[in-house]
């Protein structure tokens, strides 16, 4: 009983380390392809000036419509409903590059835990991090 026991709960440890090492590997999979692609220099992190030309390229990408704005619908899946009108200060229902910027920005002061203008892929795999990765790629 008491060994069957002990199995029981070595397995459900085991079973919680395995989800746990599959959803940050899953982070840090995708920070690695951030990373990868915006290094423009190549010196294994990234700092704000390839953030931003990552993050401008991405906006492009996501603005279907081409009037220069995003809408809640174009940020989809990139943005909360909640991150989006915190990044929209004129209020207006879309975010121009101006403003998607400077909440990259703002993510990036975030994710940037040892204050030293870059980001490595830990920083990168942060919580911060993962919210500003999903807006440059
Ligand atoms: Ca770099
Ligand atoms: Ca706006
Ligand atoms: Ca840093």
């Amino acid at each position: 009983m008491v060994f069957s026991r002990m199995i029981f709960t070595s397995a459900a440890i085991f079973g919680f380390a395995f989800i746990g090492f599959c959803s940050s590997g899953a982070i840090s999979a995708h920070a690695a392809s951030v990373l990868k692609s915006a290094d423009t220099d190549h010196d294994g992190t990234l700092d704000l000036a390839e953030v931003k030309a990552a993050a401008s390229t991405e906006f492009d990408k996501l603005n279907k419509d081409s009037d220069d704005t995003l809408d809640l619908k174009e940020a989809k899946g990139r943005l909360s409903k909640k991150e989006f009108k915190a990044g929209d200060p004129d209020d207006d229902g879309t975010l121009t590059k101006d403003e998607y910027l400077a909440i990259v920005e703002r993510l990036f002061g975030k994710a940037d835990k040892d204050n030293d203008g870059t980001l490595d892929q830990k920083e990168l795999g942060s919580k911060a991090g993962h919210a500003l990765s999903r807006l440059i790629e």
